[in-house]
This record gives C-alpha cells, sequence and structure tokens, in this order.
C-alpha cells in the first residue's frame, strides 16, 4: 500500500488524503507530529530532506515531497474520477484555479499564521532554514485571505463548482485553504459571501472531506 507521511491538523497533508479518498485509494497514514518538531528528526530528515509533510511513499521506496506533485501522480494511477480535468482545456483552467488558490490564498493564510504567532518564531517559512517574522506580513497576509475569500465568492455566483461543472482538486484546495484560515487565524468568510458559504457547505458534506 502507498504510505503517507502526514499530520492531522496541518493542511498541506489534508490537501493528500481528501484526494485519495475521492479516488479511493487506500493510504497507509504515518503521523510526523510536526507541533512537537518531529519533522526534524535524523529519522524523518532522511526521507524528506526538507522537513515537511506530506509525503508520498511508493511500495518500491521512491517518494514525493510534495502535495500537488503527489496529486499528479495518483492522478496518474488512478485516473476516476478525474480530478485535474477532463480535456486539454479543461486542465488548463483546473490548474490556472490552483495556482491561484495557492498564491492568492493558501500563501496568504501560511503568511499570516507563520508571521502571526509565537510557536513559529524564527520558523516564518516551512523547512531547514531559520527566517526571522516579520509582523506586517500576517497584517498583509490577513488583509490578503479576506479578498481572496471575496474573489472565490464572485466566482462562485457564476460557477457551480471553483474550475466550473465539476468537483475537481481546485475545490479541494480551495476547501483545505478555507478550513485552514479559520483553524489557524480564526478568519472565516462573512455571511455576505453567500456563494462561497453555499458552496463550502456543499463540499464540506462530501464524505472525503473527513479525510
Ligand atoms: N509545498 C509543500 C508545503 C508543505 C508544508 O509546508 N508542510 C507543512 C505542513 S502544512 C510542514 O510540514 N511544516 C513543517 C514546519 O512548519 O516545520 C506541499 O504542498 O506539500
Amino acid at each position: 500500500m502507498l504510505k503517507l507521511y502526514d499530520f492531522a491538523l496541518s493542511p498541506s497533508p489534508r490537501r493528500v488524503r481528501v484526494f485519495a479518498a475521492e479516488k479511493g485509494i487506500p493510504l497507509a497514514l504515518i503521523s510526523v507530529n510536526v507541533r512537537e518538531m518531529a519533522q526534524f528528526s535524523d529519522s524523518f530528515r532522511a526521507i524528506s530532506p526538507n522537513c515537511t509533510v506530506p509525503v508520498l511513499e511508493l511500495e518500491d521506496g521512491r517518494r514525493l515531497c510534495d502535495s500537488l506533485a503527489i496529486w499528479r501522480y495518483l492522478e496518474e494511477i488512478h485516473p476516476e474520477p478525474p480530478l485535474l480535468g477532463t480535456d486539454a482545456f479543461d486542465r488548463g483552467i483546473v490548474e490556472e484555479w490552483i495556482r491561484r488558490i495557492e498564491l492568492e490564498g493558501y500563501q496568504a493564510v501560511a503568511e499570516a499564521l507563520r508571521n502571526g504567532v509565537e510557536r513559529f518564531r524564527d520558523r516564518a517559512v516551512p523547512g531547514t532554514v531559520p527566517f526571522a517574522q516579520i509582523p506586517e506580513l500576517a497584517v498583509r497576509g490577513r488583509k490578503r485571505t479576506a479578498l481572496f475569500m471575496e474573489m472565490l465568492d464572485r466566482r462562485l455566483r457564476d460557477s457551480e463548482f471553483v474550475a466550473g461543472r465539476r468537483f475537481t482538486g481546485a475545490d479541494i484546495h480551495a476547501l483545505v485553504t478555507i478550513d485552514f484560515a479559520a483553524a489557524a487565524c480564526q478568519i472565516a468568510p462573512p455571511d455576505t459571501l453567500a456563494a462561497l458559504k453555499t458552496w463550502h457547505a456543499k463540499v464540506s458534506a462530501r464524505p472525503s472531506a473527513k479525510a
């Protein structure tokens, strides 16, 4: 079975668990407690040189150390249901939305969290190199997170799912980002963003959301 080095409270491994659940791919989960700095142990450093989760380990021992790279692999080995697009143009649209969510949403929340709480002092960027916090980035990250939610709400007024008429990886990335903003930064979409809230309730009700 495929192994996933995971941490239940972290958004990046959740992206992989939800994606695999949508496809019905079983994963053997191995928890790496990043709250207790287990990612910096010698044993995990040998598995993930950047000391981050998730890591997917194949049965032959090869590894992938990035959530979206793991998506690509899972989509190739298990094409149904397609989560990264169905034809050339659709794959482009899904990719476009995944990148927007990563850059405008996920990075904004991560910046707000990692520059704003004591736990990440001198660890403002994930990985092995220490970076001091920049408090202004926490303020900017919160503002960008709010703008991201407004942008997504506008999109969802016209589109059933983030990348169009089908549920895709873009919905998973957006769901994980919205939940991360609430859990880590206490930023929830205001009631005025009705399309975003309706979509969030719909995708949260999928069994995969609990993976
Ligand atoms: N680009 C990577 C990011 C992975 C990442 O930043 N993982 C975080 C958890 S969400 C982590 O391992 N953090 C360890 C730390 O903060 O030291 C991916 O999407 O897989």
